[in-house]
């Protein structure tokens, strides 16, 4: 019921005689409702469409479109907030009620109307609204808050798998894709190859132009990695300044052409940062499946790691493939430079 803090309820009343219309249109106005009117039924769809109401009342026997069509269309429009309808009929009949029921109507009233009844039955009707709307509101309010939280786990499910510097997979995800790649490719006999790629004498960069231009270095060779790979190819940061790249359902002599593209691409950048620039190159090693040799994928990485370190021992700023003859012409040494603890071109490879 109309109280002072909250605005009046807004009636439709819709009937096809005038007089009915005047004299409930003075009875809800005097109980403190705010009242609007319509005819027919295609008015009151209008009127609906325009403001809808917080109740209706309906008169069933209409020409053209009867009230049992007009309470069908206003159920039946998704778009609409929940909306009270009582219809009121001189068909005091229990077929007729089913009728309105069916399609929607929420309450009956019959003609001549009994006015407590009547206001008895809004209040009602007006409750449940509020209600409704309540629920509505709740639900709206849930809703968004499903939406945020969906997004917040795609968010955090990004952040699992990736390098918060770099933004390419991170040593964990690179691991677990690897795993699933190598499965793939050896149950159904799809080649893959593997590159390590270790940025040459990074520890320079950091003496010479500090920590923070090490960091841009690694954030834009990240990028040239990403420029240079297709869409089904793998990024990830293995270590330090150490990326891997899987290609899969690609031989180890494409893998070396990727390779050396990707060099040619650093060589060839200058890297900016703050106050300067500096330029910088890398060494790549390779390693196809299928191979003899190579039957597990901890071997897969064993043997890119491994012509990465040939690549090193032979000059930097090279790509070395795993198996080929300079790869087997150099291997020996330097595995004997491992056995006698020898350390390669100054730099001691942590793993
Ligand atoms: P090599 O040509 O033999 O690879 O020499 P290197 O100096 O690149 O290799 P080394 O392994 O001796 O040094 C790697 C350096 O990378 C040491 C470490 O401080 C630096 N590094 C590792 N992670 C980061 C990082 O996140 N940011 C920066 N700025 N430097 C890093
Ligand atoms: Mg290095
Ligand atoms: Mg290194």
């Amino acid at each position: 019921m109309a109280t002072e803090e909250q605005p009046k309820p807004l009636i439709l009343i819709v009937d096809d005689h005038p007089d009915n219309i005047e004299v409930l249109k003075v009875r809800l106005e005097a109980l403190g409702y705010r009242t609007i009117t319509a005819s027919d039924g295609e008015t009151a769809l209008k009127l609906v469409a325009k403001q809808p109401p917080d109740l209706i009342l309906l008169d069933v026997m209409m020409p053209r479109m009867d009230g049992n069509e007009v309470a069908r269309r206003i159920k039946g429009d998704g778009s609409l907030p929940y909306i009270p309808i009582i219809m009121q009929t001189a068909l005091d009949t229990t077929q007729s009620k089913v009728t309105g029921l069916d399609s929607g109507a929420d309450d009956y009233i019959t003609k001549p109307i009994n006015y407590p009844e009547l206001q008895a039955r809004m209040t009602a009707a007006l409750r449940m609204k509020r209600v409704q709307d309540e629920l509505a509101a709740k639900n709206a309010e849930l809703a968004g808050v499903n939406n945020e939280l969906a997004g917040k786990n795609e968010q955090l499910a990004e952040m699992a798998v990736t390098d918060a510097l770099t933004g390419v997979f991170n040593r964990r995800h690179l691991d677990e894709t690897l795993d699933y790649m190598f499965e793939h490719s050896t149950r159904l006999y799809e080649p893959l190859t593997l590159l390590m790629f270790d940025i040459d004498h990074f520890k320079r960069v950091n003496d010479t132009h500090g920590h923070q231009a090490g960091d841009v270095v690694l954030e834009q060779f990240a990028q040239l990695l990403k420029h240079v790979a297709r869409d089904i190819d793998r990024i990830g940061r293995y270590g330090g300044e150490e990326f891997m790249v899987l290609l899969p359902g690609t031989v180890a002599d494409a893998g070396v052409t990727f390779a050396n593209r990707a060099r040619q691409e650093v060589e060839a950048h200058r890297f900016e940062y703050g106050d300067g620039s500096l330029e910088c190159t890398i060494s790549v090693g390779v390693a196809g499946w299928p191979n003899p040799r190579i039957h597990t994928r901890q071997l897969l990485v064993k043997a890119a790691d491994d012509a990465l370190y040939v690549a090193k021992s032979t000059g930097r700023n090279r790509v070395v493939r795993y198996g080929d003859d300079e790869f087997n012409a150099n291997v020996k040494e330097v595995d004997d430079q491992h056995a006698s603890g020898a350390v390669v071109g100054g730099a001691a490879r942590s793993r």
